[in-house]
């Protein structure tokens, strides 16, 4: 099974059982209720199965954990220096690892079904499966203390997917904590999202803010997410334990050089066609043009960029709201005080959008009136 699983691409493969993840029935309603789902409300829906692999498919006797190793060519912390561009997560600067994870998955996991004579599930972020504790469990590698699967072969770059199994299959035995008295990733998160060790809270989190959430990105957290435009890297880039890691082996995995850290001034200029065009098959694509639009903005506002301004100006006219906002913010970073009278009495006086609108005031507040309490919105 495993020469099989690394000729379809996969760089590591272990097997546990469905109930070696006790602590995780009491550590996902923890941090459901502590609210540091934000706003995945899908975290919350089948928790309990979530939480529990055997409750998910009682059937199965054996789960195999297989990790894809998708490792950065070069430092990805090298980029954020480079404030003219946008910077994206590694794992994202490939095909989406949905797409590729699941069919060699289903191809693997009909192997085995055919070899047991007993049925499959393939998961890969497709289920209410916790990933990463049933990796630890199965000694593919240990949780960090930033929380994502740590492997001393592959340092933090695999990706994850999962094979629930009928068939009873000899297990591996787990992976302990390697951490010891380091905290590198705790100490180098820009926006303080580890409320403790191994533990995030995704409302600070820039991955969350860039990826999932919807809406306009909270005023705090603008100037620290740089040029991050698309997810974040800083706690994983930093841990010791990358110094075996390796840039991907698998084709379908390797990065695309274009989206390493493109320029700021293509990307603003998107429209749906192009970005549908520029991100095809990576998982960027998932978060639509208008999101990352808003992202870009944000970083536009922080490059200090003079000749990047009047392109912020021109997305003053976006049809999209988040977008008009992000926009707003970034010319009020980038322009003297005359030009944005000049441009609130282009754009904004007649701005419909309420949370557009609170974006002017923060911006302007003695050309207009005050917002009402419900325009307030990203404080
Ligand atoms: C939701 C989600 C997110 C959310 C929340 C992240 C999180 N840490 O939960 C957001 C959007 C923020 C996110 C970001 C990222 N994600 Co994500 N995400 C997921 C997803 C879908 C579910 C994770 C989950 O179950 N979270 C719930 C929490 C409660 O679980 P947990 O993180 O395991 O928490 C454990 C610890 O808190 C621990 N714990 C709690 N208290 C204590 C106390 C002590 C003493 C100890 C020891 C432990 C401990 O127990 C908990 C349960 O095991 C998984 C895919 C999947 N289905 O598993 C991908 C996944 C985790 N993501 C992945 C990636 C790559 C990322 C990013 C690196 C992307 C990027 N570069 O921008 C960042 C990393 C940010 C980070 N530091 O975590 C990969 C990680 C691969 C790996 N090697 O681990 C996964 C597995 C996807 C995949 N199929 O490969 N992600
Ligand atoms: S991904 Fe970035 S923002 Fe999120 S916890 Fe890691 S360093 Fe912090
Ligand atoms: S940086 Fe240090 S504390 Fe963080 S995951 Fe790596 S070894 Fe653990």
């Amino acid at each position: 099974m495993e020469a099989r699983a690394r000729k379809l691409g996969f760089d590591a493969l272990r097997v546990t059982r469905p109930d070696a993840v006790p602590l995780t029935r009491e550590r996902l309603p923890a941090w459901l209720a502590e609210g540091h789902h934000a706003s995945m409300d899908w975290m919350e829906e089948r928790a309990d199965q979530r939480a529990d692999p055997s409750a998910l498919w009682p059937e199965a006797r054996s789960v195999i954990v297989l990790g894809m190793n998708a490792g950065p060519e070069a430092d990805p912390l090298a980029l954020l220096a480079q404030k003219e561009r946008g910077t994206i997560a590694t794992y994202a600067q490939r095909r989406d690892y949905h797409e590729v994870i699941k069919g060699k998955l289903k191809e693997l996991g009909g192997f085995l079904s055919a070899r047991s004579g007993k049925p499959v599930k393939v998961f890969c972020d497709t289920a209410p499966v916790m990933e990463k504790p049933l990796a630890q469990a199965a000694g593919l590698g240990w949780q960090g203390k930033h929380t994502v699967l740590l492997s001393r072969e592959h340092g933090n770059w695999l990706m994850l997917g999962a094979i629930f199994c009928v068939a009873e299959l000899p297990v591996d035995p787990p992976e302990t904590d390697h951490c010891g008295s380091c905290r590198r990733c705790l100490d180098a998160c820009p926006t303080e999202a580890f409320p403790a060790p191994f533990r995030l809270d995704a409302r600070r989190c820039i991955a969350y803010l860039t990826i999932e959430h919807a809406g306009p990105i909270p005023t705090e957290f603008r100037e620290k997410i740089g040029n991050r435009i698309f997810g974040c890297d800083d706690c994983l880039a930093v841990c010791p334990w990358n110094k075996f890691a390796r840039a991907a082996r698998e084709t379908r995995m390797a990065a695309r050089a274009d989206l390493a850290a493109p320029p700021l001034a293509d990307l603003v200029r998107l429209d749906e066609a192009g970005f549908r065009s520029f991100f095809a098959g990576t998982p960027i694509k998932r978060t639509g043009r208008d999101r990352i639009l808003r992202n870009v903005l944000i970083a536009i506002g922080n490059s200090g960029d003079a000749a990047l301004a009047e392109e912020a100006a021109r997305c003053l006219a976006d049809p999209d709201p988040v977008v008009r906002g992000a926009a707003v913010w970034a010319c009020g970073r980038l322009f003297p005080m005359a030009r944005l009278d000049a441009l609130y009495a282009a754009h904004g006086r007649d701005e419909p959008d309420p949370h557009v609108r609170a974006e002017w005031y923060a911006l302007l507040p003695t050309a207009m009136e005050g917002p009402s309490a419900s325009e307030t919105c990203c404080a």
